[in-house]
């Protein structure tokens, strides 16, 4: 039996696993899928492992959606990590940092616990360029802004940006009528994206509050995306339709987003909250 804690950013929810022995995690992505499967298995939309720290980091995170496939970074699930790793450290020593260096496969990011609870992380900067990101729908060296693709028999105009994992937001009037469920997957599987994409749809409500709904790569449709709601803010600045610092409202809750003219890099602001614990056997 491996012991677990579930967590949840506004209702994007994980499996939490205690790695910080091994570097490593502890359960296979073929694993991952059933302990994931909300009748098969625990349920939620990743299983998220503490390793570790490398280099001048405090802890690793590392990640498996629900499909078994690893992404780079994951936004709503490293506030639930570093509020996992806290009480990790109160149960072993009673006390917990301020703030956690984690190593992921974006690069550092920094969560920070705020006086109301809420947990602030550093982002890091985004990537703007079609090979960062990636896409194939300008050059390397482009970005993507406010280009024309057609997917799913309709024309969309998107921007990408990536947060470490690769996103394609498009602006719409109404986001409660876009059909997610079968354009997701079109979007997803799209030839302009070779690792996959995350798909939000943003209706600004003002120059300062998006509303948003997204498809997740490996995940499908999720109640809230820390990742995607940085990646719109920017996709928003970008293409002229929100300022720097905007609330995203997202089916679970809202985000606080801030995209820094300081400094360039991304803060998101949210809840982290523990649901129940466990122990899991070794299926699948
Ligand atoms: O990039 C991907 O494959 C995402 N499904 C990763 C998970 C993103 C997440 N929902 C977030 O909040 O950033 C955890």
């Amino acid at each position: 039996m491996i012991p677990f804690v579930k967590y949840h950013g506004l209702g994007n929810d994980f499996i939490l696993v205690d790695n910080r022995n091994q570097t490593e995690p502890l359960i296979t992505p073929e694993q991952a899928v059933v302990w994931c499967d909300r009748h098969f298995g625990i349920g939620a939309d990743g299983i998220i492992f503490a390793l570790p720290g490398q280099a001048d980091t405090d802890y690793t995170m590392r990640i498996f959606n629900s499909d078994g496939s690893e992404p780079e970074m994951c936004g709503n699930g490293i506030r639930c990590l570093a509020r996992f790793i806290a009480d990790l450290e109160i149960q072993d020593k009673g006390t917990a940092a301020p703030a956690y260096r984690i190593h992921t496969l974006a690069g550092v990011m920094v969560p920070k616990f705020a006086a109301d609870g809420q947990v602030r992380v550093d982002m890091g900067s985004p990537w703007i360029l079609s090979g960062e990101i990636p896409t194939t729908i300008t050059a390397p060296d482009q970005q993507v802004v406010n280009q024309l693709i057609e997917v799913a028999g309709q024309s969309w105009q998107v921007t990408c940006v990536s947060m470490g994992n690769p996103h394609c937001i498009t602006f719409v009037d109404d986001v409660a009528a876009i059909p997610l469920e079968q354009i997701g997957p079109k979007f997803e599987h799209f030839s302009a994206f070779p690792k996959r994409i995350n798909t939000e749809f943003i209706q600004v409500v003002n120059p300062n509050y998006l509303k948003m709904r997204v498809w997740e790569r490996g995940a499908g449709i999720t109640l809230a995306c820390g990742t995607g709601a940085c990646a719109s803010v920017v996709a928003g600045v970008l293409a002229g339709k929100c300022d720097r610092h905007a609330t995203v409202e997202l089916p679970g809750g809202c985000l606080d987003i801030e995209w820094s003219a300081t400094d360039q890099r991304v803060y998101m602001t949210g809840p982290a909250q523990r649901v129940f614990a466990g122990a899991m056997e070794i299926l699948g």
